[in-house]
């Protein structure tokens, strides 16, 4: 682990030569316990149903960020607060290797008509060891008075991290979903903690803290996950990308559409960021890619304007970005960029 001081780092950055290969998200390298804010990486993607790859999500990330350049036009220059991206653990990876596979064996035994409950039972006791990792190190971090942040994976690795800030957050804290999904399944394909299942199990499981859920670009669901936003009546808004897109092909500005996105969330907020909500030409190669969605600028106008509101970011995950299979970096990028400006936008607001 890197033992470079925030001094060091920012003279690195600012020095104009082109970070070494090897130093890490922006080339900063920065020893964690430097940082205000510490990003997990969860190379997971055991549930991903249609394609695998997320799971060398933080490392592709890593190698793209190289390429910024780290004046961010929105937050000015995020770096100097000391952000700090944690090696991998090879225990999850590890699980990764194990567990993919049983999940496609029981996903092969669903598709004939059979199943397979020992597969699903390895499956999801994997989930839980990585949820209980990932809320162990976040409370590492928060309790040391960082804030906390990850990147995936698929959508089910964040929430080990929204458990550790609904353990830390006395007053309760809102979601804010980008998705092209609900995430309301309840046990996909049979897998407890599956990517389908964020936003479900979060709300079953830590409703008392999350106390509303904005989710915003959804556009692929099933009838139970439909019944289930209505069964969470105010606790649950959904702005649908075709209802967006309606609005504004009616006359509806983007800025007045954000004013009624953000109206329903608390003072404080998590983000949790599924790349698919994208429009799929920024995300090629995620898991579960959907036409439509939202724009890079839409999305990044969303995330300032919830800064410039005046709520607090107390965490974030962006999840589910892959790299190409040919080797193309361009889903890296984007999720690079998106990265950084997520990490703008939390390091914006007042320290915790
Ligand atoms: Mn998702």
């Amino acid at each position: 682990m890197s033992n470079r001081t925030l001094a060091e780092v920012v003279r690195q950055l600012e020095s104009g030569n082109p970070p070494a290969e090897n130093a890490g998200f922006l080339g900063a390298d920065l020893n964690p316990a430097e940082a205000r804010l510490v990003l997990v990486p969860v190379p997971w993607d055991a549930t991903t149903s249609y394609r695998p790859g997320t799971a060398r999500g933080p490392n592709a990330i890593i190698g793209a960020s190289h390429q910024l350049d780290l004046e961010d036009d929105a937050f000015g220059r995020p770096y100097r607060h000391g952000i700090a991206f944690l090696p991998e653990t090879p225990g999850i990876s590890e699980l990764n290797a194990l567990a993919r596979p049983a999940a496609e064996r029981a996903i092969a035994a669903i598709e004939v008509g059979t199943d397979s409950p020992r597969d699903v039972a390895q499956v999801n006791e994997a989930s839980a060891e990585v949820m209980r990792w990932v809320r162990s190190a976040a409370r590492k971090h928060l309790d040391a008075g960082q804030c906390v942040a990850l990147v995936g994976g698929d959508h089910s690795s964040p929430f080990g991290l929204i458990e550790a800030l609904a353990e830390v957050e006395r007053g309760g804290f809102g979601l804010l979903q980008i998705d092209a999904h609900h995430d309301f399944r309840r046990a996909y394909e049979g897998f407890t903690w599956s990517h389908a299942s964020i936003a479900f199990n979060v709300m079953e499981r830590l409703g008392d803290a999350v106390t509303r859920l904005v989710q915003v670009g959804i556009r692929d669901y099933s009838r139970e996950e439909a019944e289930y936003l209505a069964s969470l009546g105010e606790r649950g808004r959904c702005f649908r990308d075709r209802d967006l897109f309606r609005a504004r092909a009616e006359g509806a500005s983007f800025a007045d559409l954000t004013l009624r996105i953000l109206e329903g969330l608390p003072e404080r907020v998590h983000v949790t960021f599924d790349i698919d909500g994208l429009e799929p030409q920024y995300c090629p190669s995620t898991g579960t890619p959907v036409p439509g969605g939202l724009s890079y600028n839409e999305a990044g106008y969303l995330i300032e304007a919830l800064v410039r509101s005046g709520r607090k970011i107390v965490g974030f995950d962006l999840c589910e970005v892959a790299p190409g299979p040919d080797g193309m970096e361009w889903d890296a990028n984007v999720g690079a960029r998106l990265l950084y400006r997520l990490c703008g936008a939390l390091l914006a607001c007042p320290a915790r």
